[in-house]
């Protein structure tokens, strides 16, 4: 009789305590449905939201143009300009920083000149990855912007020169998912980007 008693009063203080555990569940999912209609709610009301069709060609064409990205600073402290209309504040001073680059021409670093400003360059291209599908004819317009000259491989295709100023363009069709990469001989270790190749869509 105690043993029966005592297994009910188990049973029935499983039973709060899970009902207990399952009503906070539902609160919690309550309010985190409710945050997300919210934020549903502001977004419409903010943007017009519309429905795009994308395009189903497997014809794919990028425009690839050669960059440096240059920092420049200096090693002295930067003066307070009171009458300039930009207001710019004083540059802090960095100290040169001294790093051993990896080999290559593309990552320069320049040190302090008479006036102590040095810089950092660091050669790329613009965009460095691609996405497209197996099956995809794929057109690379590469157009030389910055830099006098490269020399450029695309994995598979080929290897060709690019100066300021000129276009090369490429166009291969993708048989399999992967990766083709495409690099310039002149700016290593940086000037280099990836085409990843997505399985055929079902
Ligand atoms: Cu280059």
């Amino acid at each position: 009789m105690i043993a029966t008693a005592t297994v009910a009063i188990v049973i029935v203080c499983t039973a709060m305590i899970l009902g207990v555990q399952i009503q906070i569940s539902h609160n919690v999912l309550a309010q985190s449905a409710k945050s997300n209609a919210t934020t549903a709610t502001t977004t419409t009301a903010e943007n017009t939201v519309v429905t795009v069709t994308p395009s189903q060609s497997t014809n794919k064409t990028f425009w690839i143009s050669t960059v440096h990205l240059d920092g420049a600073t200096t090693i002295h402290k930067g003066v307070a300009c009171s009458n300039c209309t930009q207001n710019i504040p004083p540059h802090p001073a960095e100290a040169f920083p001294n790093t051993t680059l990896p080999a290559g021409s593309g990552l320069v670093l320049r040190p302090p000149n008479e006036a102590g400003a040095w810089d950092m360059r660091a050669f790329t291209f613009a965009p460095d990855q691609i996405v497209v599908n197996q099956g995809d004819t794929v057109t690379l317009h590469f157009l030389g912007v910055q830099g006098p000259h490269h020399e450029i491989t695309v994995d598979g295709v080929g290897t060709f020169p690019l100066d300021r100023g000129h276009i090369h363009t490429v166009t291969f069709t993708t048989d399999k998912p992967g990766t083709i990469t495409y690099w310039c001989h002149i700016h290593p270790p940086n000037m280099i980007g990836q085409i990843l190749v997505l399985p055929k869509p079902a």
